[in-house]
């Protein structure tokens, strides 16, 4: 037995069915995670999903690992490449070692979602159900500025409850949190330096199969 395997994670506060560990990654973390997202876009540039109405979503992605997320008037999608027709680049080592830690006994992620929030950007409420098993929690990184993070239960229109989410702070879905809706009611551009350009970068990592 590695000592390791001996330390408890206690979150900082649970919302909602999801923990929180608020400032989870150093500073130092937090800008070697940053330069490897930068590697990641650089292949696979950021990107304005559509709605099924046609309309640009508010928030940008992109996506490292086997899958990435794309949407059209199709609908939403876990597809193979990025809208170029290139694969999705791996997913970095700075990241896959945060998973390791909060779902150790989880199968490796195969998607590695990158939403960039800029000014004015947020993300209704919506569950994450288009994954083939939701035994398998999400892990999410916050990086840059503070966020507005809304979280109900399993049906719409429920009780919703609220947590600012900061740079650093990690959160995991399981259990029966894993279909809990959830959104960002919005930003507070500028609230950190991280990015040079402000806004807000959130991490995803599922299991999709
Ligand atoms: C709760 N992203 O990409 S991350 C998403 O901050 C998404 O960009 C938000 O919702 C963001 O789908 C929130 C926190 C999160 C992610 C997945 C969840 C919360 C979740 C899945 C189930 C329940
Ligand atoms: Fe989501």
């Amino acid at each position: 037995m590695k000592l390791n395997d001996a330390i408890m994670l206690v979150p900082t506060v649970v919302v909602g069915g999801i923990s929180v560990f608020k400032r989870f990654l150093s500073p130092s973390d937090q800008l070697r995670i940053v330069g490897d997202l930068r590697q990641v876009a650089a292949r696979a540039p950021i990107f304005s999903p559509k709605t099924k109405m046609g309309k640009p979503m508010s928030v940008r992605l992109t996506a490292a690992g086997d899958f990435g997320w794309f949407s059209d008037h199709q609908g939403y999608r876990y597809v193979r490449q990025h809208p170029s027709g290139l694969d999705w680049p791996e997913i970095p080592t700075s990241i896959m070692g945060i998973w390791k830690v909060m779902a150790a006994q989880a199968p490796d992620p195969e998607c590695c979602l990158v939403n960039y929030y800029g000014e004015g950007a947020r993300m209704g409420l919506h569950q994450d159900r288009d994954e083939a098993n939701f035994d398998w929690p999400v892990v999410s990184v916050s990086l840059g500025d503070d966020a507005l993070f809304r979280v109900g239960g399993a049906e719409r229109g429920g009780k919703t409850a609220s947590i600012w989410l900061q740079s650093g702070d990690v959160a995991v879905m399981g259990g029966a949190a894993r279909l809990n809706y959830h959104g960002i009611d919005r930003i507070k551009f500028g609230s950190s330096q991280l990015l040079k350009d402000g806004g807000r970068l959130n991490v995803t990592l599922r299991v999709v199969k």
